[in-house]
């Protein structure tokens, strides 16, 4: 295939309601959608995960754009692809800009699966056809909202229910939802609120059994981790900390982390997360999908990345309508009894409805 067309937008999605982690409060979702086209009309989509600000790593919107614009796209243009493996090949000689090069990568997985007439799922080599999904849960106001909420999602049927924590919002939070809560499979997600010298503190947390404490340390850190988690029994998840398959194995052999969160945007694409995935089955190190507040192209990417047979707990792939009054696919993504059913039909397998998107959508550029 040959790209010969790129459409970028600006969206801006109002989310139903706020979403705070220890590095801030999200009331919009701000993103980048990339529409590709190539040389018979086919079209993929790519959404890239990086916010409005450098809160969760140090890629921005407009960082994106600037990426995309002045160095990916030209890579890619009118450029002979047979395979999407291809593409991180391509980008290899751009340092890091991860999600900048997952947006463009997933819209040629789309096209490449649409092409062999096969789901995105199939086209990774997935093999379920339904997936089981948590759910994660901001900071709350107090603790009797959060108990709330919690009740709620696992009436939902939501199959594990992910807290944020940060300093002054967490053992005391912990300990009352594992007394309201005794048989819920809960883990906290510090986002790095956390040093190494809090090891007393987070050790308190060993008692509630959590599935796991998701990047209690810095963003970039993984030797701290690994001497947090010989004191900790509950299991250390790594998220922000993961940028590559080196960066997975690395943090393995040091005893980092004992279960990985992959994001798609934040490894820089589907073929990334696949490897690392591979290398974690392998080393019998269970991974899960992360979420980062996707409109539902991203939602539909993670829904088929899941599909592949390590990802063995339940990942923050949420229903749309948890986030959005009307998400931008049909259908929406749906979780009943916290599975998710996975589309069988070519491509991404939800129809974009483009009406929905433009009304959404705050700035736009074509390049071809
Ligand atoms: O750390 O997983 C995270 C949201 C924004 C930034 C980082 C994270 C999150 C979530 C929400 O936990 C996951 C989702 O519901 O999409
Ligand atoms: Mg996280």
């Amino acid at each position: 295939m040959k790209i010969t067309e790129i459409t970028i937008r600006h969206l801006q999605m109002k989310l139903k309601a706020p979403f705070t982690t220890s590095f801030g409060t999200f009331t919009n979702k701000d993103f980048l959608l990339l529409e590709a086209k190539n040389e018979d009309g086919t079209i993929g989509w790519g959404e890239s995960v990086a916010f409005h600000s450098p809160w969760y790593n140090e890629e921005t919107l407009k960082t994106n754009w600037h990426m995309l614009e002045d160095f990916l796209i030209p890579l890619i243009l009118n450029k002979e692809i047979s395979h999407p493996d291809e593409v991180s090949e391509i980008f290899e000689p751009i340092r890091k800009n991860n999600m900048a090069k997952s947006t463009i990568e997933g819209a040629i997985w789309d096209i490449y699966a649409q092409q062999t007439n096969q789901s995105l799922a199939s086209a990774l080599g997935g093999k379920k056809d339904k997936i089981e999904v948590g759910i994660s849960i901001g900071i709350q106001k107090s603790i009797d909202d959060l108990v709330a909420l919690v009740d709620e999602y696992v009436k939902e049927g939501y199959k594990r229910i992910k807290v944020k924590i940060k300093p002054g919002w967490d053992v005391d939070v912990i300990r009352t939802l594992r007394e309201k809560f005794p048989d819920v499979a809960i883990m906290a997600d510090a986002n790095s609120a956390y040093r190494l010298s809090d090891a007393e503190l987070l050790k308190q947390l060993d008692e509630f059994n959590l599935t796991m404490i998701e990047q209690p340390l810095a963003s970039d850190d993984i030797i701290d981790h690994a001497t947090l988690q010989k004191q900790l029994k509950t299991p250390i998840c790594l998220d922000e900390s993961i940028h590559s398959l080196e960066d997975a194995r690395k943090a393995v052999e040091l005893g980092a982390t004992k279960i990985i969160n992959i994001k798609i945007g934040r490894v820089g694409g589907l073929t990334e997360a696949k490897k690392i995935h591979d290398y974690c089955e392998s080393k019998g190190i269970p991974v899960w999908c992360g979420g980062m507040l996707e409109s539902g192209i991203g939602r539909a990417h993670n829904v088929a990345l899941t599909t592949l047979t390590n990802f063995i707990l339940p990942g923050d792939t949420a229903s749309s309508n948890r986030y959005w009054e009307k998400d931008i696919i049909e259908p929406e993504v749906v979780a009943v009894d916290g599975y998710i059913q996975v589309p069988q039909t070519a491509g991404i397998g939800y129809k974009v409805n483009i009406e929905t998107v433009e009304s959404y959508t705050v700035d736009k550029k074509v390049y071809k």
